[in-house]
Formats: C-alpha cells, structure tokens, sequence
C-alpha cells in the first residue's frame, strides 16, 4: 500500500469504478468505448476480482466454462478456448488476465488501491472518493462493482489468535499455496469452497478433521471434457445460444421443465432424477421438474434422492446420515458441486466431526475445542463464508445525499431499485446488486446486462443534459416489496442462508437477490427504460424530471399465472358462444386443487320459481349447529354452477367454521334480468326456513357470493331487508357487480391485462340484461334509494380488478349509511385471486383475512345482539 499523503487536488474522471473482476472489466471497456474518462480501483494486484482471491485447492466455478465466458465480443470469444467442462480457478484468473491484455484494460484500472470513502457533494454533483494511496478523485459517476461474494465473513469462533498452528481462510488463500502434507488438518465449514477443497486436503494431509455445522447438498461435477451437445449447439449458433442464455430463467440455455413432481409415477421420478445426476449441473439438477423450488413436497422428494446417494456413497452409516441435509429445502441454499466430496469420507484418515453432537467451544492453541473434545491439528482452514451482496458494498464508507450513509440507509436490509440503483445516493450504481437475479444466475450473464444498462443509461443522460439520475422512494419501495413477495411464493426464506443474510450474526434477515429469473427481470429493466425512465428522477441545468410510480406493482404469482394464461393463447371469451364459454370454463375449474377437506358435503336441490335449483352443501368437520352462509358464484351472470367456486366454499366452511350452501341459479341469455335475483332470493328464502334441518341454528344465515355472485347477494340482502324477511345475519361479498357505469377509472385502466376484460365484462352485462334495465337496483344495487339497514358485510375489492371502484364504491356507500363494514384491498390482486385456493400463495393472507372479517362480523354483531 502507498503510504504517501493525500493529495489536496481531485483528479476528475466521469465514471469511478471499485473492482477489477469480470463486472468492472467489462464496464471499463464499454464506458470507453463510449468517451466517459474511467478509473477503476482495485484492492489487488491484479484482475480478476473473486477469482484472484479464492485460490483454495479443488476451487472451481459451479457454472460450466463455456457458459461462464464474456459473450460481448465474438473475436474474444474465439481466441480463447477453455479447457474443460468446468474451469479451475486459475484457469479462469488467466481468461480475466487475458481479457485485460487483449482489450489493454491495465492502464485504466489503479491496482492495490482500496476505496476508503465515497461521498456525494450536492454541491457539484459529483462523487468523491478517497483511497488508500491518499488520492482524492472526483467523479461524476460512481460504480460498486465489487462482487457478490468478495467480503469474508468475520471469524465468529472464539480463540483464534491462540492457536499456534497455521490458519487459513479458503477465500484468501496464499498466492504461493499451503502444503499441508503429513500434516493434520482441520476444516471448518461445509460450504461450497469446503466441499471443493476437502478432497484435495485430505489426499494430502495424514489427518483431515471436518467441523461440520449444517450438512450441505452436493451433486457431482462429473468433470472432464465440455459436453458434445452443449459444444455443439454453441458453434453451430454462437449468437442464439448467447441469446437463449440473455433469455432464460438463470443465465444458461436450459429447456424448463413442464412436468411437475408429483404428476409422474415414482419410477418415472427416479428415472428422471438419476439422468440428472448423471448429466450434472445445479440448474438442470433443480429444474429435474418444475416445482421443486415452491412446492415442499416435490422438494422433498428430490431431496431425498440426494441422500440416498449419500448414504449409497459414505460407508459408515452414522457419518452418511450426518452429511444428509435435513434443516433446509433442497436449493435453498446454494447446491454444492463436487468432484468426490462423498467418497473422501471413506478414506481412513478423514473424521467428520458433528457440530450439533459435539458442539464448538473455541480455538485453542492446540488446535479446535468441542465441549467434550479437543482436536489437536496443525493447521486450520476456514472456509466459513461471505459476508454476501452486501458486504463489499458497506464496507466502502458511501455518504449520499443528506450526509446519511449506505450503511444506514440498509440498516434494515438492502434497498435497491432493480439492484442498481439507491434512494438518496444519486449517480451511485451497484453492478449485480441486491435485488437483482445476480447469485440465481449465471454471473456474467447478470453482468454483462446490468454493465450494458448502466453504460446506455449514462448516454442517455449526457445526450439528454442530465447530471443526475436516482430511483424515487416510491419505485425503491415498490421494487424491495415485489423482491420480497417473489421470494416469499418460494421456500428460499425457510433457509438459514447467505441468500437470507442469516449466515453472518446480526445480519437483517431479508432475501438479497431478485429470484424472478434473468429474463423477467431484464424485461422489467427495458420496460423501466422504454418508460422513460420509469421509477427514476433525473436533474440537469433544464430541471428535473420525475418519473415516479412502481414498476412491479401485481404480486408474483398473480403475474406468472396471467403469462401462462396469455402463452395459452386462449381466444377472448366475448368472442365464443355461452355454451363454449362454460365448457372452457368448467375445464378449467376440473383441474384446480379440490380446496380443503370438509366434514361433509351433500348435493341437494332447492327448489326456484321456475324449477328446482341445484345446490351443494358442505359441512365444517366440527359438531353444529352451525352458521349458515349460502353462496352464488360467480361467472356474469352466464357462466359457472353450484360447484365452479368449491375450492372457496371449501375454504369457506372450514375457516369460518359455517354450513356453506353454493346454489345454482338460472343463467342468461336463456333466462335475462331478474331470472338470476328470483332464483337467488328464492334460495335464501327456502334456505332460511330450513336452517334447523340443514344444521344451522346459530344465527339467520348469511349471503355471499363472487364478482355477479357478489352482485346477487347484495341484491338479495336489499330484497330481504325491503321485503321483511328473511333476515340476513351478513354479507360476504368477493369482487361484487355493484353497478352499471362503466366510467369509473378501474373500468378504463385495468380493461385489460388482468384476466377479466372489461370488453367481457360489457359482454356479460349484454346477456344479463338491456340496456334500460341496468339502473335497477336489482342489478345495480349501488343505485338503492338507501343501503340504511342492511347487514353488516365484509367486502374485498382487488387492485387490478376492472370492478374494484365500483366494489369500493359499494364499501364506501353502506359505510355512509351506517352499515358496519370490513372492507379489505387486497393490493397487486386481480378479480380471480382470492377464489384461486392452493393456487396462488399470495392469495392466502387475504383469503385468512377476509375469513376472520367475516367470523368477527358475527362475534361482534350478531351473538352481542342476542
Ligand atoms: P458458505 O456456503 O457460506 O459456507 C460456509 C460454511 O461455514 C457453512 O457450512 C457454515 O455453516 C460454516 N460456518 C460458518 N461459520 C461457522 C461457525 N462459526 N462455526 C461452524 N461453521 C461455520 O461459504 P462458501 O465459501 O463455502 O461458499 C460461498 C459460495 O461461493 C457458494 O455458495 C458458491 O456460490 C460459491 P452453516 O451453514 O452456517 O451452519
């Protein structure tokens, strides 16, 4: 290090680069070649970044080399050729120094420089860094390209300075190498770098102990020369193989799976689990089908595959039943790969030593105290993890705007808008930062993006005239909620992991990367763009633009459901027939989860003024007398049966421990306005008088009902409460129709994109009805004379529903004529969301929700009332 003092004249580049790895290579060359002065600082002597430091025995890149290659430049690409299928960590050192020299990045990058500070001067606009030499530099722009997993986490055993023997830490390992032969050796950590370097240790130790904490999944490297196929289709498509890769879930050209776990026979699944392990790969591994990452049971069963191979690969039995993985979901953390990780357990001078039997005190001189042992060694590796994502960037004393720093400002966990970008820290970008795909792909990929984004959006800015750009909070929070809510449709959080931050003491638990796949979250960086801006502010000598708003407001598997749908490519509704409409329908209803299990369900008929109406009936598993509430689907009015909500009603009778009746009612157009009213009060009307019989008793019964099965239990309430009977105890109304204008902003801008169209909606309301008759309260039950004296009603509405305003609009009216009512929005949600049970995740809270709404309606009103 330069110990020379600091300079008090900044030198002034446009763009200040920290780190020299792959993200600031790449960056250096683009921003050149664009005409932005760049410095880059780097902390080691050379390139390289994380593949200059992890030099451990056995280290390896888990991606394979030909995927894990800078696609930017075809000649690059050709006139380096890798030498198997997984590259070691020196030969991947080399490409990065090769790199360098072909594209003479050296001279622009300021090696064994460490960036102290960096602060934002509002004053000029411009960053200023302090480094370790004692330089000052200003820059207008300043880049964190420092790597996911570039800051070791602090040792957190106690003793370490006490032992007289050697220490080691996988990720900083001597440049000259260890020979650890004919020594005894620890190993603490079962990690990815342990894994990798145990084999190699223990060949050369006389003993090798191994503290394991927490056992991992390891799948074999099966290394050698690339594979035939994967070579092939790279040289005969380089460029379509690169773009598959931009556009796939993880940053490699891999087909998803389309079969789930549990639709194949357990032969079927072995098969197909036993070719995967053979072919090798962590993404093909986890992708063996596609819901192992969300769904506990098929997770389960994979991994229960691994163990078996563990335990038909480790001799002894207890130590095979040590290694097995059973604190976590497979995938959740980071999947292991080996080359004869298993097999070393086997040779007689490696010990696995359980943590959790044998819990660690402290290293002491001799070597690693447990609470009932001391395991003398001469050396000790520790190869005990990062301090992931965020680390490296926090390490840097960053001051934004306001004097606050970076390190405050996460405090709570990292915000980022798309893991460029931070609220208050304008001009600072972030390469593979928290919040984008980053560690859940295939890293350069994720770079070479996020470098392209950064370069094209610093030109645009200078074509513009603008200074400056950063996210608006409204846009960071947005973004740091829907990261959170796509990992929360996974079982990533349910691990102790570094992708949580549960790995280093006193880390927020938050999940730091964006587990949307590399292609969504592309399209959503395009789209931030191609809406000028979208989510950002900018300012220039003109002024500033505010571009606020958020980019991902719909929840995540709302979202994946509506582009399976799209990709379905299903015409519109409006188009088909009625009749073609409800069989689409009812396919699609048959091959939804069942809903919960109920005590007992019965189908009955009840009997309507112009026949009798088919009704299902379900029975909570409880001893009655029960709460009776009867149910109208939904399906405009045209559409759907007594069974097309069952899952809900399923869902219904158990949470809120009720008898709940679904009635059919007559549809249109073969039976218009009011045929779907009559029936509907008939059946309230003859399910009120035979509640005792049905098993009801504790209360008049409740009306409830779906989007038009809303609208006829609202109806239905009116009729009640104007005609003197029955009495109504509640009402619970999903998505209702509750009017005919069609003005309301929710009509305009969700018509479409949502699921249900307001073009379908019109369609609907043109079977039901005519025109003239659509301002009757009997079809429009907003337009009552007065809602004084209904039931007190729970009422959900969905964000992205075409119906929400006027379903608020409902909320709001019985509200200002004293009804009592829990109205719940369920934010990101569209029309079919709460009915989807088992279908989609993020329905679930608002399903509970409203549930307890409806429960409490009764505690509070009713059963007080008696
Ligand atoms: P990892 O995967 O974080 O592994 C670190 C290991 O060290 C892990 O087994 C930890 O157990 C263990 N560890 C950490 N602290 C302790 C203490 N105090 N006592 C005992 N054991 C401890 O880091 P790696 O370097 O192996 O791999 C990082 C990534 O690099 C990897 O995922 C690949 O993407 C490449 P724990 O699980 O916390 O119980």
């Amino acid at each position: 290090m330069n110990e020379s003092q600091p300079t008090s004249e900044a030198e002034e580049f446009d763009v200040a680069v920290v780190g020299a790895g792959f993200a600031g290579m790449h960056l250096l060359h683009r921003l050149r070649g664009a005409g932005f002065t760049t410095v880059v600082l780097e902390t080691a002597d050379d390139v390289g970044g994380t593949w200059y430091w992890n030099r451990y025995p056995g280290a390896r890149c888990d991606v394979e080399s030909i995927d894990y290659s800078f696609s930017f430049d075809p000649e690059l690409e050709r006139a380096w050729q890798w030498s198997e299928k997984y590259a070691t960590q020196p030969e991947i050192l080399r490409y990065a120094q090769f790199v360098a020299d072909r594209l003479d990045l050296r001279r622009d990058i300021r090696f064994s420089t460490r960036v102290e500070s960096a602060g934002w001067d509002e004053t000029s606009n411009r960053w200023t860094l302090r480094t370790s030499t004692g330089c000052n530099l200003s820059a207008r722009f300043y880049v964190m390209a420092t790597g996911c997993l570039s800051m070791p986490k602090d040792v957190d055993i106690s003793g370490v300075g006490s032992f007289t023997g050697e220490t080691y830490w996988t990720s900083r390992w001597p440049h000259e190498g260890v020979n650890v032969s004919g020594k005894r050796v620890a190993v603490i950590g079962t990690g990815s770098s342990a894994i990798q370097s145990i084999p190699h240790l223990a060949a050369a130790a006389s003993e090798l102990t191994i503290f394991q904490r927490t056992p991992n999944f390891s799948i074999p490297a099966h290394n050698g020369p690339h594979r035939p196929d994967k070579v092939a289709a790279f040289a005969e498509d380089r460029d379509g193989y690169r773009t598959a890769a931009r556009h796939s879930g993880a940053g490699v050209p891999v087909t998803p799976a389309d079969r789930g776990t549990l639709m194949v026979t357990t032969e079927e699944r072995q098969h197909a689990y036993e070719a995967a392990w053979q072919r090798g790969g962590i993404i093909e591994f986890m992708g063996t089908f596609n819901d192992h990452g969300a769904n506990s049971l098929a997770n389960e069963h994979l991994a229960e595959f691994v163990r078996s191979k563990i335990r038909s690969t480790v001799h002894d039995p207890a130590t095979a039943e040590a290694l097995c993985p059973r604190s976590f979901p497979i995938g959740t953390k980071r999947l292991c790969v080996d080359t004869g990780y298993y097999e070393t357990f086997n040779r007689p001078n490696v010990r696995l030593v359980d943590l959790h039997a044998h819990p660690l005190k402290q290293i002491g001189e001799r070597g690693v105290e447990l609470v009932d042992e001391t395991v003398e060694v001469d050396v000790i590796v520790f190869a005990t993890g990062f301090d992931a994502m965020t680390g490296a960037i926090v390490a840097v004393d960053i001051t934004g705007r306001g004097g606050v720093t970076l390190a405050e400002g996460w405090s709570a966990g990292p915000r980022t808008y798309l893991g460029l970008q931070v609220e208050g820290f304008p001009n600072l970008f972030l390469v593979t930062g928290p919040g984008s795909p980053s560690v859940l792909s295939n890293m350069i990929v994720s770079i070479e993006q996020h470098v392209n984004w950064i370069t094209d959006c610093l030109i645009g800015l200078r074509a513009d005239g603008y200074e400056t750009i950063e996210p608006t909070p409204t846009a960071v929070d947005g973004w740091v909620q829907h990261v959170n809510a796509f990992a929360g449709i996974t079982l990533f959080p349910q691990a102790n992991s570094w992708y949580m931050g549960a790995n280093v003491p006193g880390k927020p638990r938050v999940f730091l990367p964006y587990v949307g796949g590399v292609e969504r979250y592309r399209v959503a960086c395009e789209e931030v763009v191609a809406r000028d801006y979208f989510g950002f502010v900018r300012t220039g000598p003109a002024g500033a633009v505010h571009n606020d708003g958020v980019l991902r407001a719909v929840q995540p598997d709302v979202a994946i459901m509506l582009e399976l749908t799209a990709q379905m490519g299903i015409a519109p509704l409006e188009s088909m027939s009625p009749t073609d409409v409800r069989a689409l329908v009812a396919a699609g209803n048959a091959m939804s989860p069942p809903g919960p299990h109920v005590g007992e369900t019965i189908d009955l008929t009840v009997p309507g003024p112009a026949g009798p109406l088919a009704a299902r009936l379900h029975r909570p598993p409880t001893i009655g007398p029960h709460p009776i509430l009867v149910w109208f689907h939904g399906g405009g009015w045209v559409v759907g049966s007594q069974t097309s909500d069952d899952p809900f009603c399923r869902f219904l009778c158990v949470q809120t421990n009720s008898v709940v009746i679904s009635v059919d009612y007559r549809h249109a157009p073969e039976a218009c306005f009011p045929a779907a009213a009559q029936d509907a009060f008939a059946a309230l009307c003859w399910v009120a008088e035979h509640a005792t019989e049905l098993g009801g008793a504790l209360a008049p019964v409740s009306v409830g009902g779906w989007s038009a099965g809303g609208n006829l239990a609202a109806v239905v309430a009116q009729q009640a409460r104007d005609e003197g009977g029955p009495a109504v105890a509640r009402q619970l109304l999903v998505c209702p129709i509750t009017d005919s204008d069609f003005s309301r902003s929710s009509y305009v801008d969700i018509a479409e994109g949502f699921g249900l169209t307001a073009t379908l909606l019109h369609w609907f309301w043109d079977q039901y009805t005519d025109v003239e008759q659509r301002t009757d309260p009997r079809v429009a039950p907003l337009r009552a004379k007065t809602l004084v004296g209904l039931p007190p009603a729970v009422i959900v509405t969905c964000q992205f529903d075409p119906l929400r305003d006027e379903g608020d609009a409902y909320a709001a009216a019985l509200m200002a004529d004293g009804v009592h009512v829990e109205h719940i929005q369920a934010d990101g949600h569209i029309h079919t969301s709460v009915l989807a049970v088992d279908l989609l995740p993020t329905g679930a809270p608002v399903r509970s929700q409203l549930a307890e709404a409806f429960v409490n309606l009764l505690d509070n009103s009713w059963t007080k009332s008696r």
